[in-house]
């Protein structure tokens, strides 16, 4: 009767090491575990969710992970199943959430031998995997697997390393897999004490023209970097997932201002926090080599895409900036913008409907403090980073990582379901359609107060505003990156038991977002994307 010790020693330790929220996708080999898990959630130690599918499931610990701030575990069956997760493991990785998958294996003798559901699981996410353990069934004492299953959390935590991301533990059953009578309890296990570690702040002198610029971060993070930028007095370049762009630091156009030789080209250091991934004037700025970048992390590692950081540090002391003007000609040109793009928008507006950058800017606006914002890949992300700044901004998530368009609803939901906090996903139809099996949601299963609003241009837009929307690409453009399709979101959510509605009307949507979501919902926003390369020329041009 080994299965059933063990897999209960495996969930008595991940308690132990602070796992709250699992996420199981049923089958076979892994009986052991479900059922130990699901004696667990009935004991109050975690909360367990069950999905059908496992890319799903791994999204869906993905977003319980980021919303709680620990790791989640996911837990599969052996086979194909193991696979479906490493499109949540890469993002994970290049994300440093911390994500435990924990696959279960059939006996190490059956591999390469043709049995069933059978295959070699061992490091199957190779460099994705910060760590990998195995265990097997037939030779794991409690005190062992307690030790390894604890050793790997903080593996995926980064307490030593300060390199949190996904690990693997890999658990080979043999049969009998489960007991004639179950019922016996979770182990309590002892927690394991790990202690990390901090440098001392890095001193700065104000005097050199700097910028804070804040990509991809958690709220703490975020945080962190708009009180830098406010306790110095300078420019905050906040992208939308920095959990930063609030405040009057913040210049909401600073992706068209970074272009302009008297601000952007002005620039003589840049203090980069979080992970910046969203815009080419960006990265040209973190390509320059008349600018002195210092990267600021509490990770092992840092964001330097052009090779150019001077300067890695835990935190920086920032002197105040001896001049004044350079905040507020950068204020007064965002200030001055603004009225451009709203005169870019309402021309669109008038002559197509509502745009992209209105929706993105509504969601921005409405889904305000105590709420999850979260934001696909593609467009809506980066219509909301020209969104005027929100005074109460919710807390904005995004898959950035890997910037993947791929388990965005199924995120969504775990930080919905982690967070317990009404959480808005704006995305567009491909990405949408990407993730439908991310809408279905068992009739046993906690139902999240997730409301999807969907971005519909009937395709792919973001493919307009690159080199292949140009007039000489025209012939093949539809076909191979606009990929058009008739699909009808609506009929589709309600199939899946969702609430859903079409809403055209930017001041209906308008009144919809106002009201924070209780249950699963989803919402079509209909707009046209011919004129996507337009409004973006437009845009550039101001
Ligand atoms: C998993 C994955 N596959 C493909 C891509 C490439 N990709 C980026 S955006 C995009 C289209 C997104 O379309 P939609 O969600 O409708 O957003 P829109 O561009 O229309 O705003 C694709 C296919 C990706 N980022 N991730
Ligand atoms: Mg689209």
């Amino acid at each position: 009767m080994n299965s059933p010790r063990v897999a209960r020693d495996v969930v008595g330790a991940l308690v132990a090491g602070g796992v709250r929220e699992v996420v199981v996708a049923p089958g076979s080999r892994n009986a052991p575990l479900s059922t130990a898990l699901h004696r667990a959630d009935r004991d109050g130690l975690l909360r367990l969710h069950v999905r059908i599918d496992e890319r799903s499931g791994g999204f869906l610990a993905l977003g319980l992970a980021l919303s709680t701030g620990t790791p989640a575990a996911v837990v599969t069956t052996s086979g194909t199943a193991v696979g479906n997760l490493l499109p949540a493991v890469m993002e994970a990785s290049a994300a440093a959430v911390p994500l435990v998958v924990v696959s279960a294996d059939r006996p190490a003798r059956l591999v390469g031998s043709g049995a069933n559901q059978t295959t070699d699981q061992d490091r199957l996410y190779g460099v994705h995997a910060r760590a990998t353990a195995n265990l097997s069934s037939a030779d794991a004492p409690s005190h062992a697997v307690h030790a390894i299953v604890q050793r790997l959390v903080h593996d995926a935590r980064g307490t030593r390393t300060r390199r949190p991301g996904p690990v693997q533990l890999n658990v080979q059953f043999a049969p009998p897999l489960l007991e004639p009578a179950p019922g016996e309890p979770i182990p309590v296990v002892r927690p394991l004490v790990v202690g990390g570690r901090a440098s001392a702040p890095v001193a700065l002198d104000g005097t050199p023209r700097t910028v804070v610029l804040a990509g991809a971060a958690d709220p703490a993070t975020g945080a962190r970097a708009r009180a830098l930028a406010e306790a110095a007095g300078v420019p905050l370049l906040a992208e939308p997932s920095s959990n930063a762009r609030s405040g009057e630091n913040a210049i909401a156009g600073y992706r068209l201002l970074l272009g302009r030789d008297d601000l952007g080209g002005r620039i003589e250091r840049v203090v980069v926090v979080g992970h910046p991934t969203l815009s080419r004037p960006v990265t040209a700025l973190l390509e320059r080599d008349d600018v002195e970048l210092v990267a600021l992390t509490g990770g092992a590692g840092w964001p330097d895409p052009g090779h150019r950081v001077a300067v890695v540090a835990d935190d920086v002391r920032l002197e105040p900036s001896p001049d004044p003007h350079w905040l507020n000609q950068w204020r007064t040109a965002d200030h001055v913008l603004r009225t451009r793009i709203d005169l870019v928008l309402e021309r669109e507006r008038e002559a197509h409907g509502p745009t992209g950058l209105d929706v993105a800017a509504l969601a921005v606006a409405r889904v305000g403090c105590g709420q999850n914002l979260m934001l696909g890949a593609s467009n809506p992300i980066r219509d909301a980073d020209l969104a005027p700044v929100s005074p109460e901004p919710a807390t904005v998530y995004a898959n950035r990582g890997l910037a993947g368009i791929d388990g965005t609803i199924s995120t969504a939901s775990g930080i919905a379901l982690g967070s317990g906090r009404p959480t808005t996903l704006l995305i567009g139809d491909v990405t949408a359609i990407h993730d439908t099996g991310g809408l279905w949601l068992g009739e046993l299963e906690r139902r999240p107060a997730l409301r999807v609003v969907v971005l519909d241009d009937r395709g792919g837009a973001i493919f307009h505003t690159l080199e292949q929307g140009a007039l000489p690409h025209a012939d093949s453009f539809e076909r191979v990156f606009g990929t058009p399709h008739g699909v009808d979101l609506v009929a589709v959510a309600r199939g899946f038991g969702w609430e859903s509605a079409e809403v055209p009307d930017l001041r209906e949507l308008g009144a919809r977002l106002r009201v924070p979501p209780a249950s699963p919902e989803l919402l079509v926003v209909p707009v046209v994307r011919t004129n996507r390369r337009r409004i973006s020329e437009a845009l550039s041009r101001l």
